[in-house]
């Protein structure tokens, strides 16, 4: 594969409604997409950093400025085998995963298309349906959470995650436990408490979830070792797992019992593959996060879903939950018993709308081989 040419462009979108997060409320996105020429053929990418560096340390600048300083000229004019071997390219940059991702995955969505096969074949996936949950944002009282609870599981989701912080928790969950007793039930406090808070912590197992996610620290693996022996509900690590090490690292120590793989987290569909063989090799069942992505980011999501240790259901749900509009056709869809079929057409299976991906940027940066050359 020859890198003839990238393109990196910003979009700004509008969620349909505001996100909470324990690290604050999404609304605008500002989000990069990547376009890369390999060999005649164009692949895509999304750069999943949010707009602050309030999930990990990525923002959507620093994403640019990584790519336009680092990533793309070193990129340009080289020639490939696979899109794996893009690790070896970037291997010098510290840090930067969700930056690299945007980068990586176009590449192999460019090989998948190159070898005539769907995405998720060519990374070892053999699902052809995956399973979905949705992930719901803080609400300001437990009776609203109890109502988008039900409009979810009447759309037929098969597992609700509910978005924690201190002040917006227990109440919340024991009041959508109490309505629904026998759903697959999760909560996320994107770091929001602190090993300290155990004692409170450990009163989430009265509610039997399926997992606490990243209680702790976004960089504290060793905390959560320590709370995971002292509560009965399994851990489940977000941001502090960046890369395979860690993962292993986390299983050692039994830090968690669930791992949540994220693309842009751990920099892209290699390194996510290598998080999946280790927990899959040490029986850690993993399942798909998400970033409020776009239809590029959600295709890339549901062809790594397809691989056999993803047995719970991901936050990777329809395109209408969270846009108007989405940039790519047809759009994510999710069957009446929360399933998403993958597309079986070479590549990631969804056609990107050009036209309005022109109409929603507003900045765009462009490399060519040729530029390559006299440089
Ligand atoms: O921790 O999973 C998270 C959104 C933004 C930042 C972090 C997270 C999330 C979500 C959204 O939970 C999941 C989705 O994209 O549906
Ligand atoms: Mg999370």
């Amino acid at each position: 594969m020859k890198i003839e040419a990238i393109t990196l462009r910003e979009i700004r979108m509008r969620l349909k409604s505001p996100f909470e997060t324990s690290f604050g409320i999404m609304r605008d996105r500002r989000i990069i997409l990547v376009e890369v020429i390999a060999d005649g053929i164009n692949g895509w990418g999304e750069v999943t950093s949010t707009e602050g560096p309030f999930y990990n340390s990525e923002t959507t600048d620093t994403a640019w400025h990584i790519i336009s300083d680092f990533i793309a000229p070193s990129l340009i004019g080289k020639v490939l085998t696979t899109a794996a071997e893009f690790v070896t390219v970037v291997s010098a940059i510290r840090g930067h995963e969700m930056a690299k991702a945007g980068v990586e995955n176009a590449l192999w969505d460019c090989e998948a298309q190159q070898k005539g096969v769907p995405l998720s074949r060519l990374l070892g996936g053999t699902l052809q349906e995956i399973v979905c949950g949705v992930s719901i944002g803080i609400q300001d009282e437990p009776n609203t959470m109890v109502k988008k609870v039900e409009e979810e599981i009447q759309r037929g989701y098969n597992r609700i995650k509910l978005k924690i912080k201190p002040g917006r928790d227990l109440a919340f969950v024991s009041a959508v436990r109490k309505s629904f007793p026998d759903i697959q039930l999760s909560v996320d406090a994107n770091c929001a408490y602190q090993f300290e808070d155990a004692l409170h912590l450990k009163k989430f197992d009265d509610f039997r979830l399926l997992m606490i996610e990243q209680p702790l620290q976004w960089d504290e693996i060793s905390s959560h070792a320590k709370l995971q022996a002292q509560i009965q509900n399994p851990i489940c690590l977000d941001e502090c797992i960046t890369h395979s090490r860690h993962a292993l690292t986390a299983i050692q120590w039994c830090a968690c019992r669930v791992i949540n793989i994220k693309l842009g987290r751990v920099g892209g569909h290699t390194e996510a593959r290598r998080v999946h063989d280790i927990c899959s090799t040490h029986g850690i069942p993993v399942w798909c996060g998400g970033m409020l992505e776009s239809g590029i980011g959600r295709a890339h999501n549901v062809a790594m879903s397809t691989l056999p240790a993803f047995t719970l259901p991901g936050d990777v749900s329809a395109s209408q939950r969270y846009w108007n509009e989405d940039i790519i056709e047809p759009e994510v869809e999710v069957t009446a018993r929360g399933t998403i079929h993958v597309p079986q057409t070479p590549g990631l299976g969804y056609r990107v709308r050009s036209k309005l991906v022109d109409q929603l940027t507003v900045r765009t940066k462009r490399w060519t081989a040729a530029m390559a050359v006299q440089a």
